[in-house]
């Protein structure tokens, strides 16, 4: 009888999730519209069903998502949920070149995810740098019972917006010329799709007494944002889709893609409004506009009380440590069966352009999706070859434990995400191993799914290859991307042949995209690409 409650006991979890589970069915045409989200500037951006910003998703855990998509665009698109894990699923990643063609213009695709996590997520676009044009939205997992209470919860989407489209922003980026490519530009702060100096767009509105889950989001294509409150205490309880237990700030730092939960108790009177603020660090690449750029707008209480806005801020900025965090559930570091040494450099390349490289290795997309050539080579598919140079593919095998060391030798910080898993974050340091910048977790790190590396340090993730598929790793400042600094994981190859049959829709797109339904990174048999492109390389060794 004993021996039979934990099977009861998991069989009511089961039945109290299957019992909320239902199937949320979106239909989104992807269209361009206009919008002037900081009043300063009217462009075209791309939203859903012709308007923007797209909607905010709403799911509980346990559902099943499903995404009609429908591309209204002059060029591919696609969807990416934004740390979902995809098991079983790795066609519904979304990364295009990676785990599917694209969504060919006037084509379809139907996406549909089984939501097995809660928290806070992101939808966007992973074709090109094609998300930073507006294709992006909050994802919110609800669980059946969260670890804290509170009364509301307010998304706080933040974003470093641009006035130009990302095309032209790539092109300027990646051109030859050094006068073209640090000619400045800037971005604005957009909290919830709203800017500018109107500060009635951007106030957040709070009642005395309350208290408050703020889902803190970034998700611009460059930058670094930081946010805080004049005279109010943030507990964080949240980040990237991982629970933690309570550690108290009076700011935090989201990298893009990351994302945290805070509580924040509301004053007891409406006596004073109080400025919040929400500033971008403009690290894009060396030379172009670094200074930071503040924001800020207001935390309402009673329309027209005075403001706090402290001369000298109570905000500090210290860097947030997410080392010290704790995770509400405790899983140990994995151990090490495979090391993977990265080092982070940018550099001008032989082709006169500026690139990013992990290890000297600057990708750049496949012909042939990886995830085709995976399903389509055999025994080759255990090569890393076919999913050519470029890529930069790591074989992993099925439950590896691996640790990646991330050297970063840049002087701009890089955000990076890895898509299928959440990593364990065990240390981080300085190149220089100054003791004084050393922090390692303790026995239960926190895990994430994207991590920021500042420059001229390193830090140390480990995650277990329990996910077979095609994962990208790449830094998610969506130009560094564009500009080579991503790679490849194949985890399991021959687990993914058994158990993947790529739904028809998959071939269809790749079809009118024109690209083949088999073989190499180069559409080809077997190991047949000696004449694959292999630089540019980085004209001084680093
Ligand atoms: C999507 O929107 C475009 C432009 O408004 C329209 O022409 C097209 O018929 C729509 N497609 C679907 C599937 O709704
Ligand atoms: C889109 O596809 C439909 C149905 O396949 C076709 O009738 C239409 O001409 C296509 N439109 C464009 C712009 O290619
Ligand atoms: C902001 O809102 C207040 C109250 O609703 C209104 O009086 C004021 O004119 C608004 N300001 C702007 C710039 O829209
Ligand atoms: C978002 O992340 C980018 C890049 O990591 C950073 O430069 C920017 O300041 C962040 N924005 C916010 C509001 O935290
Ligand atoms: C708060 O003060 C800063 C610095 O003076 C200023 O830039 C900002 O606009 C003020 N915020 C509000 C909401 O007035
Ligand atoms: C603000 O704080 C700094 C250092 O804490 C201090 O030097 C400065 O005098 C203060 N300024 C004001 C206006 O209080
Ligand atoms: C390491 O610590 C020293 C002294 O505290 C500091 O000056 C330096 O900026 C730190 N380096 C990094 C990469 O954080
Ligand atoms: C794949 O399936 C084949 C045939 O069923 C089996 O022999 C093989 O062990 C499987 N490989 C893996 C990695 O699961
Ligand atoms: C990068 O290239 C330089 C010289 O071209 C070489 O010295 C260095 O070891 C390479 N780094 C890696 C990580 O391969
Ligand atoms: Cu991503």
């Amino acid at each position: 009888m004993r021996a039979l409650q934990p099977v009861i006991i998991g069989l009511l979890v089961l039945f109290s999730i299957c019992a909320r589970a239902k199937h949320v069915e979106l239909n989104w045409n992807i269209t361009y519209t206009y919008a002037n989200p900081d009043g300063m500037n009217e462009r075209r951006v791309i939203g859903v069903n012709g308007k923007w910003p797209p909607p905010i998703i709403e799911v509980d855990q346990g559902d099943q998502l499903i995404i009609n998509a429908f591309n209204s665009l002059d060029e591919g698109t696609s969807l990416h949920a934004h740390g979902f894990f995809q098991r079983g699923t790795n066609y519904y990643d979304g990364a295009a070149s990676v785990t599917e063609c694209g969504i060919a213009p006037n084509s379809s695709y139907t996406y549909e995810m089984e939501v097995t996590q809660s928290g806070t997520f992101w939808l966007h676009s992973h074709y090109m740098a094609q998300y930073v044009d507006g294709l992006r939205t909050p994802l919110i997992s609800h669980p059946a019972q969260e670890y804290y209470q509170y009364d509301e919860e307010i998304i706080v989407m933040l974003e470093a917006w641009y006035h130009r489209e990302s095309k032209e922003i790539h092109d300027q980026l990646l051109s030859t010329s050094e006068e073209i490519r640090t000619a400045p530009f800037r971005p604005y702060m957009l909290v919830n799709s709203k800017g500018g100096e109107n500060l009635n767009l951007t106030t957040i509105r709070f009642e005395p007494g309350k208290t408050y889950r703020l889902r803190l989001l970034n998700v611009s294509g460059t930058g670094m944002v930081r946010f805080g409150i004049e005279n109010h205490k943030m507990d964080v309880i949240e980040v990237d889709g991982v629970d933690t237990e309570i550690k108290s700030v009076n700011s935090m730092q989201l990298s893009v893609g990351q994302r945290a939960s805070v509580l924040v108790t509301a004053k007891d009177t409406a006596e004073f409004n109080y400025a919040y603020h929400a500033d971008i660090f403009t690290d894009i690449q060396s030379g172009v506009a670094r200074a930071d750029l503040p924001f800020s707008s207001i935390i309402e209480y009673a329309q027209g009380a005075p403001l706090v806005n402290s001369t000298n801020s109570t905000v500090d900025w210290d860097f947030f440590q997410d080392v010290d965090l704790i995770p509400m559930e405790k899983l140990p570091l994995p151990a090490v069966h495979k090391w993977i040494p990265l080092e982070v450099h940018t550099s001008i390349f032989d082709d006169r352009r500026e690139h990013l490289a992990f290890n000297n290795r600057t990708y750049e997309m496949p012909i042939v999706p990886s995830l085709t050539t995976a399903l389509t080579t055999g025994y080759q598919a255990y090569f890393s070859d076919v999913y050519g140079f470029k890529s930069h593919p790591i074989i992993l095998d099925p439950m590896e434990d691996v640790e990646v060391a991330i050297f970063n030798k840049d002087v701009n910080s890089h955000p990076f995400h890895l898509h299928g898993h959440n990593f364990f974050i065990k240390e981080r340091g300085s190149l220089d191993h100054n003791p004084a910048n050393l922090t390692q977790a303790g026995k239960f790190p926190i895990r994430r799914d994207s991590i920021t590396v500042p420059p001229l340090s390193y830090a140390i993730v480990r995650f277990t290859a329990d996910n077979p598929g095609i994962w990208l790793f790449h830094c998610h400042m969506q130009f560094h991307k564009e500009q080579g600094l991503a790679l490849t994981f194949i985890e399991a190859p021959f687990k993914i042949i058994n158990s993947t049959r790529l739904p028809d829709q998959y071939k269809r797109n790749c079809d009118l995209m024109g690209i083949p339904n088999e073989g190499n990174a180069m559409g080809r048999k077997g190991l047949d690409l000696p004449d694959e492109p292999r630089g540019p390389f980085p004209l001084e060794g680093f």
